[in-house]
């Protein structure tokens, strides 16, 4: 895709999991923890809802505007190929993203409403590649206890089984699952060490690739 390189980059780290399971508390506390050693980092999320594009899929999330199915899943990942050019740049340059949601979420969830899988997987095809996927593995239970849903579209437990299952289709040898019913300081700390690892490793030269690789 964008050819070999021995040349030091930041690394592209991702959080996904199910809804409570964590990921925001965890991408800030990671945030604080590279900066403190040095690096360059960046925390991105999606859906990014300060586009255009964004601000759609906000009004669908929280039930202000009905979308097809099919439609609000474009938009998802229109959103992120919005971004894709500006990451390759921030990943070149040396700086670590770590990003609240991806390419995984966009399918789990479309899947886990009947749609397609592979139809599903198909528009997120050629974006870039993340070096490591933080899965945050918890019960769907003992997510919905947490906080309280706030009322958006997808926070049901029973459609949360669904995704859960669906998630589990795209595991491949970049993620790290870590249980998420620990305490906030316990996954932090796993959290840490497995970023770290990853974050050297694109230092050295890793090249990039693209999904779904
Ligand atoms: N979506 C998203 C798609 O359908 N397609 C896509 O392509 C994409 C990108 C919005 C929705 O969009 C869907 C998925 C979502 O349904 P969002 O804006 O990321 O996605 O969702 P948010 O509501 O912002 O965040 P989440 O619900 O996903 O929560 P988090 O970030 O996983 O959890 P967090 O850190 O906010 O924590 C939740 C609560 O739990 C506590 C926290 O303090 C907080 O109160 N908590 C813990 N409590 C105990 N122990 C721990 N270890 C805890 N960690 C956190
Ligand atoms: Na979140």
């Amino acid at each position: 895709l964008m050819g070999a390189s021995n040349e030091s980059r930041g690394a592209l780290v991702v959080f996904e999991g199910l809804d409570r399971s964590g990921k925001t508390s965890q991408c800030g506390k990671l945030l604080s923890y590279l900066e403190g050693m040095g690096h360059s980092v960046e925390l991105w999320r999606f859906p990014d809802r300060t586009t255009s594009v964004g601000q759609m899929i906000s009004a669908y999330l929280t039930n202000k505007s009905q979308l097809d199915d099919h439609t609000i899943h474009l938009l998802f990942s229109a959103n992120r190929w919005e971004k894709r050019s500006m990451m390759e740049a921030k990943l070149k340059a040396g700086t670590t993203l770590i990003v609240d949601r991806y390419s995984y979420s966009g399918v789990a969830f479309s899947s886990a409403k009947g749609l397609d899988f592979e139809w599903c997987k198909a528009p997120e095809n050629g974006l870039i590649a993340p070096d490591l996927v933080v899965y945050l593995d918890i019960p769907p239970e003992k997510a919905a206890e947490r906080g309280g849903y706030g009322g958006e579209r997808y926070e049901q437990l029973e459609f949360q089984k669904k995704v859960a299952q669906h998630y589990k289709l795209l595991e491949d040898s970049s993620w790290k699952m870590i249980d998420a019913s620990q305490c906030i300081e316990d996954v932090e700390k796993q959290v840490e060490e497995i970023v770290l690892e990853h974050v050297v490793t694109c230092q050295k030269g890793k090249p990039l690739s693209s999904l779904w690789s």
